[in-house]
């Protein structure tokens, strides 16, 4: 690209050139800017971004390539009750989304829309979901007003003009429109249409709401997809466990948003694991078809992390430390005067003043916390000491196992194994878990949260039950599917688990169960390792007793837990599988 061609189309496709004239008649932009993804562009990008006051360059010698981004503070999660399904029929979206018809939602965003981008630049993003050359990669174009937007969709996606390569002519890519607008609450929506391949948000400026391929077009828009071509969209971390021997086994594994994905995925084993080894495909979505072989394959369609920052220390994810330690933007952590960042749970002392993730003076007596409980990492995923090359094979990866996992303090064991393939699926769509800082509200309380997904499926969540059932006729060789739960508390309180590193014992006993190595015990609610076949060895002080409280089987906690159950069962009453109402009666015959 020469001077005077940067920032020009980049493609001939007539679809594409059409919408965004469309688009540019209705917002009203002063310039149009299209990305083609290049190091000289994303160089100019961020210096206009650092003089515009969007980011701060952070002190190159401590974090070189590193910025710093602060949302407005209304803005710093998802909001669930802004987020639309706009189906034709209610019925298709479900009782789990909100729902509006799409000529009254379009209606209403091209009335918000029209005019909004006046003395402002549209950005035309085009983007690739996957890896070139994958059967399973979508393109996506995001013109969006936020160079925020852009400067993130180069880390998170393939982004520039090979997206346009793909596509060549065809219409066949995701129609993605974000407009900053005034950033009010009152004014955001974050609207899908699936049967359209749309998706429009206003009034946000905050990653989930408006990196339009993460949770909009690889989840929302990409189940939809995926019920109709036959694939699974799913919020799953993807990760390669090689034995000492060389032997590779990949496991896909679902946790609602902030409850250690990106940890999981990164896992360093403990030294008693010598010559054990966790590679990361990806740490938040998994796109999973069956492949000619039989087998479930696996790509994951992003190309960097977003992931959450406090609590992130060289104990709990030492990989995720070099992983940010350059070319990555910080959003709401808190800033210290030499410009480096800061967040609670960082290793070594609190400063003794910064700024908070507001921009307010703070020091270790402030009552609130520097750093936003939701504040977050963009980062390449190359940085990733322990990226699997296999993250960018177009053929992905085959899954042996599928993990189901939720936050809970009661109940629900370390780990257990489902009888089948049904009854996997009856564990993922009863998960539930204890909401965090991820979205607004209620954080703590526990809620049904089936496979991680009711924030991100796009459509009717008994269908979505159904095309799990379904898919298993498509798949010579399922994946064994697991339930974990690394947030089982005491009566005191206090964790019965150390979780991190030491979860790859857990890891070791999945694989060895997949490979048909390891015991296990039949009990009412699956299948749970036999204490011989669980490696405890080199965790001192861990005994047996512990393991077996662990594991726990509590009849009165299970009666509570499938009432809970029925909750969501009733809900989705009309469209739920009966397969999963027997499920819930054969476990209820057990106990
Ligand atoms: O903010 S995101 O939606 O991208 C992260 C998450 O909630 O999983
Ligand atoms: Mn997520």
């Amino acid at each position: 690209m020469t001077k005077e061609t940067l920032g020009r189309p980049n493609t001939s496709n007539k679809t594409v050139l059409k919408w965004v004239d469309e688009i540019v008649k209705l917002c009203k932009p002063d310039q149009v800017y299209w990305c083609d993804g290049s190091k000289a562009e994303r160089k100019a990008l961020l210096a206009e971004a650092v003089e515009k006051g969007v980011l701060i360059k952070l002190n190159p010698k401590k974090l070189p390539g590193c910025y710093y981004h602060r949302s407005n503070p209304n803005d710093v999660a998802r909001v669930e009750q802004a987020t639309f399904i706009c189906t034709e029929n209610q019925d298709e979206a479900g009782p789990t989304n909100n729902w509006m018809a799409p000529k009254d939602m379009y209606a209403k965003l091209r009335g918000l829309a029209a005019g909004s981008m006046r003395g402002r630049t549209l950005y035309v993003v085009p983007y690739l979901m996957g890896p070139p050359g994958s059967p399973l990669t979508k393109v996506g174009i995001e013109l969006t007003d936020s160079i925020y937007v852009v400067l993130s969709m180069g880390v998170m996606t393939r982004m520039g003009t090979l997206a346009f390569e793909q596509l060549g002519e065809g219409d066949g890519f995701n129609r993605g429109l974000h407009c900053m607008l005034d950033v009010h609450p009152d004014r955001r929506y974050i609207a899908h249409f699936p049967q359209d391949n749309t998706v429009i948000s206003v009034g946000s400026n905050y990653g989930g709401n408006v990196l339009l391929g993460k949770k909009c077009l690889a989840l929302r828009i990409g189940s939809y997809l995926g019920r109709q071509e036959g694939w699974l969209a799913e919020h799953m971390l993807i990760l390669g466990v090689e034995a000492p021997n060389g032997e590779k086994t990949y496991i896909a594994a679902a946790f609602p948003s902030a409850c250690g994905k990106t940890n999981l995925a990164m896992m360093i084993p403990p030294p008693a694991f010598k010559g054990w080894k966790i590679w990361t495909i990806g740490d938040d979505i998994a796109w999973m078809k069956p492949g000619p072989d039989g087998r479930l394959y696996a790509i994951n369609p992003e190309a960097g992390y977003f992931g959450v920052v406090p609590g992130t220390n060289s104990k709990s994810n030492p990989n995720a430390m070099q992983l940010i330690s350059h070319d990555t933007i910080y959003t709401n952590v808190a800033l210290t005067p030499d410009l480096d960042v800061w967040w609670e749970g960082k290793d070594g002392p609190a400063p003794k003043e910064c700024l908070d993730w507001r921009g307010n003076k703070w020091t270790p007596e402030s009552k609130e916390k520097a750093a936003h409980p939701n504040s977050r990492f963009t980062a390449p995923m190359a940085n990733n000491p322990m990226l699997a090359p296999e993250a960018n094979d177009p053929h992905g990866v085959p899954i042996s196992a599928i993990i189901f996992g939720g936050r809970r303090s009661d109940t629900i064991p370390l780990v257990f194994q489902s009888f089948n393939w049904v009854h996997g699926v009856y564990l993922g769509a009863t998960m539930g878990s204890e909401m965090t800082a991820a979205a607004v509200g209620g954080a703590g309380q526990v809620r049904r949260d089936p496979m991680a997904m009711l924030p991100f499926c796009g459509y009717n969540m008994g269908d979505y039950f159904r095309h799990w059932i379904n898919m298993r006729k498509h798949i010579k060789y399922p994946p064994r599917i697991f339930h974990v739960n690394w947030f089982r508390k005491n009566a005191q309180g206090h964790f019965l688990w150390p979780g991190f590193g030491e979860n790859m014992r857990v890891i070791k006993w999945i694989v060895d169960r997949c490979h048909g190595r390891a015991d296990a015990d039949e009990t009412p609610i699956g299948w749970v390792p036999n204490p011989k076949s669980f490696d405890l060895n080199g965790l001192p002080g861990f005994t047996v007793e512990q393991f077996e409280q662990l594991q726990a089987i509590n009849e009165e906690e299970w009666r509570r837990e499938v009432l809970m159950q029925d909750e969501l069962f009733m809900k989705l009453h009309s469209r739920l599988p009966k397969e999963l109402i027997f499920q819930r009666e054969l476990l209820l015959a057990r106990t």
